[in-house]
């Protein structure tokens, strides 16, 4: 899964045209280099980021989303916790939603239940503001996939069949530097509850906090966790770096099953 991050608007109309054919040669790009999703994200999910508006996240997402359904032969997810934007995304073509809030927004169970495409529910601890002030646990492996368990059901009451649902453990979010480790570790037990596991560590601080290395220069510690992730049963890597995480998956995954 490419990462395709929509940029904050400009003001002219030139601006967004722009910003439109970057996101579209960057998608390109992305399925050139084999990515099989591409996920189209507005911004809301960045750790201290203050929410985006509705109006806001639809004006970014939507035309990119409609302009990627009819050029690029992936599917489009959409990362989402808004309802009204999964609904409008869906209706512009996207074909999964990956919601950092796992459904517990008003509404969205409900309306994920009838939009008909797959949903990943990511695991959090807190709020996208707060969450790593101080996260805290007794033991995270166990209380994330207790957590994952509770939002299946509550997905499933609202009218969503399992076979719709991918699970994340929330790398990152509300997480300790030794949290991300002891999950990754023990990526199993999440798989073991049965959906596809989607993850993202891709550039984030628990590569570079670990090896004191700025964000351009994680590609490296991203590719040895993409590659224990899908020797541990994950089925989707959501990464920045496309080409190389496709070498590092390809070889984790004979490696899992010779
Ligand atoms: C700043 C910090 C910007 C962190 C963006 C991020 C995940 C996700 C993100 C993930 C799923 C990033 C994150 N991370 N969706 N969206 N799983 N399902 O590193 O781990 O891209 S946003």
């Amino acid at each position: 899964m490419g990462v395709l991050n929509v940029t904050p608007d400009s003001f002219s109309d030139g601006g967004h045209f722009l910003d439109l054919e970057q996101a579209r040669a960057h998608a390109r790009r992305m399925v050139a280099e084999g990515a099989d999703l591409i996920d189209v994200g507005g911004e809301s999910s960045r750790p201290g980021a203050p929410p985006v508006p509705l109006e806001q996240e639809l004006e970014r997402v939507v035309p990119v989303v409609e302009a990627l359904a009819r050029e690029v032969d992936c599917p489009i997810s959409v990362d989402t916790y808004k309802p009204e934007v999964a609904r409008e995304a869906v209706a512009a073509g996207a074909g999964l939603i990956n919601d950092i809030r796992a459904l517990q927004e008003p509404g969205a169970a409900e309306a994920a239940a009838g939009l008909g495409v797959p949903v990943c529910l990511m695991h959090m601890q807190g709020q996208p503001r707060t969450m790593q002030d101080a996260p805290s646990y007794n033991d995270v492996v166990t209380e994330v996939a207790e957590c994952l368990a509770e939002r299946m059901a509550a997905a499933e009451e609202a009218g969503l069949p399992r076979e719709r649902m991918l699970l994340d453990p929330g790398f990152g979010f509300g997480k300790t530097l030794e949290h991300n480790y002891q999950l990754l570790r023990h990526l199993d037990r999440i798989v073991a509850l049965g959906p596809p596991v989607l993850v993202g560590m891709s550039r984030k601080s628990m590569i570079g906090k670990l090896l004191d290395r700025p964000v351009e220069e994680r590609l490296p510690g991203s590719l040895a966790a993409a590659a224990v992730a899908v020797y541990q049963g994950a089925r989707i890597i959501r990464a920045h770096d496309v080409g190389a995480t496709a070498d590092a998956v390809r070889v984790a995954a004979t490696a899992a099953s010779a």
